[in-house]
């Protein structure tokens, strides 16, 4: 959504450019002088307002309007920044445009009545003033519009009509193992814009239908206390997607954590999260046997169909749908 709008013009830049090109306009040779200057100038009216309001308009398209931003968006840009400032900014946009407009007809309109050059050429200079004025008031909008924007931008695409996987568990576990070992692709990597961290989103192709998972390094994987405020605000949106989180679990002998700590991070995720926890015991190759109901082995592949087939029962009334 957001990787689709280009880099957002300050109010300086909009109104060098609208009236840079202006000035190009030229009136060929006419017998009257006032016939020609007045024609030029209605000319250099109009490119002026042809160009500001095409790029105000623009601009109000692509950026999503609230309703169009799926709640994943919607909380981070709201966290981040804020909502409301948003649709404020937008909306200031907007209707600048339309004031743009209706200065334009009613200075040309005015034009038509005014017979001394003089006096066209001060219409012609209130004119560009009033024009800068309206664009230069939208300046702190334009530059809140362009931080969005930039943050935005970068924030991993998650597809959200697909049923959704989340990966969980304490560092080392073996989530990425399992996630390359369901997903069919290299799976796709993208930085959150505020964490040094990268989530990966793979996809599984099964009976047609596409299903999501995302390995979630470093934004699940600690307690909350540890984390910044950024961290937590990239946990907080990953609320808004609807998805069943699979908990790896490590009672291997080379586990680094113990099993208490894996038991507290599974609480807090549930708690906060507050969405359907899947537990899995990682490395069963390297385990005193198994621990719980699922439990998978990355490297040799045991118990892998078995908890995917699981996984494809809890979402295929989703999948159907969704075909
Ligand atoms: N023997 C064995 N080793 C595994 C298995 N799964 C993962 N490993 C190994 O465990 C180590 C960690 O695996 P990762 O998949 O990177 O673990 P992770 O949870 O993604 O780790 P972080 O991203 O750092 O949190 C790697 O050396 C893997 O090769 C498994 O099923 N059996
Ligand atoms: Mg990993």
């Amino acid at each position: 959504m957001f990787t689709r709008i280009p880099t957002v013009l300050r109010s300086q830049e909009i109104i060098d450019k609208a009236f840079s090109k202006a000035s190009k306009v030229e009136e060929p040779y006419q017998p009257r002088m006032e016939v020609r200057i007045r024609k030029e100038i209605q000319d250099r009216i109009s490119s002026i307002e042809g160009s500001t309001v095409f790029y105000l308009r623009k601009m109000v398209k692509k950026f999503p309007s609230n309703d169009a931003l799926h709640p994943f968006y919607r909380n981070l840009l709201d966290l981040m920044f804020d909502l409301d400032q948003y649709k404020i900014s937008l909306s200031k946009l907007d209707r600048t445009a339309s004031k743009i407009e209706e200065f334009s007809t009613q200075k040309i309109r005015q034009l038509k009545y005014i017979p001394v050059i003089a006096e066209m050429n001060k219409l012609m200079r209130e004119y560009y003033g009033r024009v800068a004025s309206l664009i230069g008031d939208l300046d702190s909008d334009l530059s809140f519009l362009g931080r969005c924007r930039d943050f935005m931008k970068l924030v991993p695409e998650i597809e959200q009509k697909d049923p959704t996987f989340i990966i969980a568990g304490m560092p080392n576990v073996g989530k990425s193992s399992f996630l390359s070992r369901i997903t069919t692709a290299t799976p796709r990597i993208a930085s959150y814009p505020f964490t040094t961290q990268s989530i990966y989103i793979g996809y599984m192709e099964r009976n047609g239908a596409r299903i999501q998972v995302i390995d979630t390094p470093g934004i699940l994987d600690r307690p909350m206390s540890d984390r910044n405020t950024m961290e937590l605000n990239a946990i907080l949106a990953l609320r808004h997607i609807d998805s069943i989180i699979i908990f790896l679990f490590d009672h291997s002998v080379e586990s680094i954590y113990d099993t208490e700590s894996q038991e507290r991070l599974f609480t807090e995720i549930e708690t906060t999260m507050n969405k359907r926890m899947i537990r899995v015991q990682s490395k069963l190759d390297l385990s005193d046997g198994k621990k719980e109901k699922y439990a998978i082995s990355a490297t040799t592949g045991a118990g892998i169909d078995e908890l995917v087939t699981y996984m494809l029962g809890l979402v295929s009334g989703v999948s159907d749908a969704a075909r």
